[in-house]
Parts: structure tokens; C-alpha cells; sequence
């Protein structure tokens, strides 16, 4: 059958924009089943064949808390009604990265193969912005290819990567995400639901960042038995215990340090935005 890739990024981020720009005219909309938010599908041709893209909603974060953040997410691990994609781009506003890579971080938990689009290149080069793309690839283990879709610069390039990826079959999370403390609550509360979580073909990892960060939707699907539970919460106390705020706070902060140190390594900012951010 064909392939399938979906777009997932922040509102704003342009991702109609670049859907139109990789679909043309073939778009068809409707609502995803059983909900009201908006779903887009369509068809870009490359080489001869086509692939199938799907307009994931605009979210910021892949929490339970929001019809669209569940659609994405369902979507992405395919436990939706559209199959699971073959691979996702990630859509980044390179005019406001750090903010963007909250999303980014978290799709990379889900190890999916995924490509990262870094659009509005041509409104970062007008504030002076340098972006070292193949650091940024290196830091997060996905490929980053810059572009405009308002443009149309560097789709088809953008087009190819995410073509390679649908061949790969999942995307390894990098290393430094977590601190070592994050890190090893992670692999205990993995290693209690490994079996339910490859029943109901949710990963692993994933699945035990959503538990450690209290995410009631994963927990009644994977429905743990007491005693799991039980060992579950005792851990996400302890992880609590461990640092100031709550078990997702932490979690947050985990990711946020990685995603400062990531774009300290990988950006410049302009002249003009320098001044901005003192
Ligand atoms: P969405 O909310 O993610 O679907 O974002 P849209 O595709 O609606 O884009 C939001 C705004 O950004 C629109 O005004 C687009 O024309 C504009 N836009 C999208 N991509 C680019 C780009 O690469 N460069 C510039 N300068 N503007 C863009
Ligand atoms: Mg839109
Ligand atoms: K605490």
C-alpha cells in the first residue's frame, strides 16, 4: 500500500501551508471520527508514486488534556482509525526554536520516524539567525532540513527525507534527554508494564514517561493490575521527592534543560534578536 506521513506541529507553525504546498489541490477535509477536530488528508507525488499526508490539529504538547493533543497522539502511535503513520514531520517555527523543540522532544519520546522541518528560514535569515542543522540533527537523531513553505524552498528536499524515514521503522530517542534520575524511574516503570504496553501497541518508553507524568488515559488503557499500580505510584512519589515540584513538573524541566543546551550548541541569534531576548 502507499505511505503515509503526518505533519504535527504548534499552531502557527505552518503546517497548512505546507500541506498545500505538498498536496496541491488533492486535499480532502473532514472530522476525525467520533470528534469535531478538523482532518485533512491528501496526496503528494514523488518519483512516480504518492504518498499520503494527513494535517495533524496544532498542539504544543502530546498531554491528555485537549481533544487535539489525544487525536495527534493516537494518530502517531496508531491506535486511531487512520493507521499509524509511516513517519512524521515535525513542522518548527526556526524564527521561535526553543519554544517549538517542547513539542519536538516530545514526539521524539515516542520513537517513531520522524523528520524535522525547520520552516520560516527565510524570515530567520532576515532577523541574522544561524542554525547549524546538522548539529541540531546530531543532538536530536533525526534529520533537519531547512525550509520555507510559504516559498516553497527545500520542500521537495524535505519531501525525500521524510520518504527515507518511512523505510526505517522507528527513531532511537537521544540519550541526553533525561537526567540520570529521570532516567532510571523511566526503565523501573517500563519494566512494570512491558507487557501490557506491547499489547496494546503502545511502546514502552512512551508509555512510561505517560505514567511517570500521571497521564490517567495511558494508565486506564494499559490497566496495570493492583500490585503494578501500586509500584507505579510509589515511584512517581519518590521521583517527586526528588526535586522541587510535581512528577510532571519534573519531568518539564528535564526536557527543557535538554532543549536549552541543544540550542545553545545549534543557534545564533541575529544582532537585532540578541537585543530582544538581554
Ligand atoms: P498553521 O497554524 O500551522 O497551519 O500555520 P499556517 O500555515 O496557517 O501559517 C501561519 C502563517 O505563517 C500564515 O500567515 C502563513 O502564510 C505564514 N507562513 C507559513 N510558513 C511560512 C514561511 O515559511 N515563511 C513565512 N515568512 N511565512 C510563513
Ligand atoms: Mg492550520
Ligand atoms: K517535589
Amino acid at each position: 500500500g502507499s505511505r503515509t506521513i503526518a505533519l504535527v506541529g504548534n499552531p502557527n507553525s505552518g503546517k497548512t501551508t505546507l500541506y498545500n504546498a505538498l498536496t496541491g489541490s488533492s486535499q480532502s477535509v473532514g472530522n476525525w471520527p467520533g470528534v469535531t477536530v478538523e482532518k485533512k488528508e491528501g496526496a503528494a507525488k514523488l518519483g512516480g508514486g504518492e504518498i499520503r499526508i494527513i494535517d495533524l490539529p496544532g498542539v504544543y504538547s502530546l498531554s491528555p488534556y485537549s481533544m487535539e493533543e489525544i487525536v495527534t497522539r493516537d494518530c502517531i502511535l496508531g491506535t486511531a482509525d487512520s493507521g499509524r503513520p509511516d513517519a512524521v514531520i515535525n513542522i518548527v517555527d526556526a524564527t521561535n526554536i526553543e519554544r517549538n523543540l517542547y513539542l519536538t522532544v516530545q514526539l521524539l519520546e515516542l520513537e517513531r520516524p520522524m523528520v524535522l522541518a525547520l520552516n520560516f528560514m527565510d524570515e530567520a535569515r532576515k532577523n541574522g539567525d544561524t542554525i547549524d542543522t546538522a548539529r541540531l540533527a546530531e543532538a536530536l537523531g533525526v534529520p533537519v532540513v531547512p525550509i520555507s513553505a510559504k516559498t516553497g524552498e527545500n520542500i521537495d528536499a524535505l519531501l525525500r527525507a521524510a520518504d527515507r524515514q518511512t523505510r526505517r521503522g522507528y527513531t532511537l530517542e537521544p540519550d541526553g534527554l533525561y537526567d540520570g534520575m529521570t532516567r532510571d524511574i523511566l526503565g523501573r516503570i517500563g519494566r512494570l508494564v512491558r507487557q501490557p504496553a506491547e499489547a496494546a501497541g503502545i511502546p514502552v518508553h512512551w508509555a512510561a514517561v505517560k505514567l511517570l507524568e500521571g497521564d490517567n488515559v495511558v494508565l486506564e488503557t494499559l490497566d496495570p493490575d493492583g500490585d503494578a499500580r501500586a509500584a507505579i505510584e510509589d515511584l512517581a512519589d519518590e521521583y517527586a521527592a526528588s526535586g522541587p515540584g510535581d512528577r510532571e513538573t519534573l519531568i518539564a524541566d528535564s526536557r527543557y534543560r535538554y532543549i536549552e543546551k541543544t540550542v545553545r550548541d545549534a543557534v545564533r541569534k541575529g544582532p537585532a534578536r540578541r537585543a530582544e531576548t538581554v
